[in-house]
């Protein structure tokens, strides 16, 4: 039953607060001056937990599931980075999933689209390696970043020798939130390219990442900082950042949560008084509201992924 009446006068004559509440839940009311909890607070809530997750303990784990799990059976052989705050059992942060994903020699990953924007970061790849976006095959070269934005098709394979590792982000748990979540498998299973883009929007090679970092001026905050595409997907913001070695960023407290990247180098980001020691290929989450900061132990790359576009466009961006 989804819908409930009472009597006008079983309402109207309720002698007190008391007795009117069991009346107003029969009806699916809740009294507003008695919230079982406050639904506003005077700033955010920082829900989500800082954490740090070792490619170390991802590559080993593949090595597991490399044996265990195939790409027939597997949509995606990914591993999954859930933060550990009590009650979640997907996102990364509030509006983000990451994963780190393999794909052996001669394996393929079925093509498919979906409503959730998606992006990969390429950590380990030694030829052969690709993405096919749209029906363009594109090749995956380690530091490289490639946009799957909603609604293209893409699909992943291998031609290479040795097994390939890339780092997958998508505004999953946004689109979630916000309900429109579509998702089709391409008809063809694994769609054909029909052709070979090396050089497409959807690509930043670590070249070009490499040169414009070169370029950048330095920022107390955020060191020599590019952004990739501006933004690169409409709820995605990507960023390199590059530390030269000693340095401290100034910290950062934001309502956009960050997920940090190491593509190279060594150091520690201390996230709500919490330090953790990263290299490459680890990921920090920085969750919204946590002050945070980096210390470069050697020359250091980060990539940082944040859902910055979001609160802008809703006007909800703000730091402290
Ligand atoms: O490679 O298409 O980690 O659709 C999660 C969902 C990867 C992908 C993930 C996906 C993909
Ligand atoms: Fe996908």
């Amino acid at each position: 039953m989804n819908t409930a009446t009472l009597p006008a006068a079983a309402l109207s004559a309720a002698p007190t607060l008391e007795a009117l509440y069991p009346l107003l839940a029969r009806l699916s009311i809740g009294a507003g001056w008695d919230k079982p909890e406050p639904a506003m607070w005077p700033q955010p809530k920082q829900n989500f937990l800082p954490f740090h997750w070792r490619y170390a303990d991802a590559a080993a784990a593949f090595e597991a599931a490399s044996r265990l799990v195939s790409t027939e059976q597997a949509e995606r052989r990914n591993l999954i980075l859930v933060n550990p705050v009590a009650g979640n059992i997907y996102s990364t942060l509030r509006t983000l999933v990451v994963a780190y994903q393999s794909i052996l020699p001669n394996e393929t990953a079925r093509s498919h689209r979906h409503s959730p924007n998606a992006l990969r970061l390429v950590l380990d790849a030694g030829g052969g390696a690709y993405t096919t976006v749209n029906a363009k095959r594109i090749p995956m070269h380690a530091g490289d970043v490639v946009l799957t934005p909603s609604g293209c098709w893409h699909g992943h394979g291998h031609d290479g020798d040795r097994p390939a590792t890339w780092i997958d982000y998508l505004d999953v748990p946004l689109v979630q939130l916000l309900e429109p979540i579509f998702f089709e498998h391409h008809p063809a299973g694994i769609e054909q390219p029909d052709r070979v883009t090396p050089d497409s929007p959807f690509i930043f090679s670590f070249a070009a990442t490499e040169a414009g970092l070169a370029a950048a001026p330095v920022d107390a905050q955020y060191g020599r900082q590019i952004e990739l595409g501006k933004p690169a997907l409409k709820t995605v913001g990507l960023h390199m950042m590059q530390l030269a070695p000693g340095m401290q960023t100034a910290p950062v407290r934001t309502t956009a949560n960050n997920a940090y990247t190491v593509v190279r180098g060594e150091g520690r980001t201390i996230v709500d008084g919490e330090s953790f020691e990263w290299r490459r290929g680890d990921v920090i989450a920085a969750p919204a509201w946590r002050p945070h900061h980096h210390v470069a132990g050697s020359d250091a790359i980060l990539f940082r992924v944040t859902d910055t576009p979001v609160m802008e466009a809703l006007g909800l961006l703000r730091s402290a």
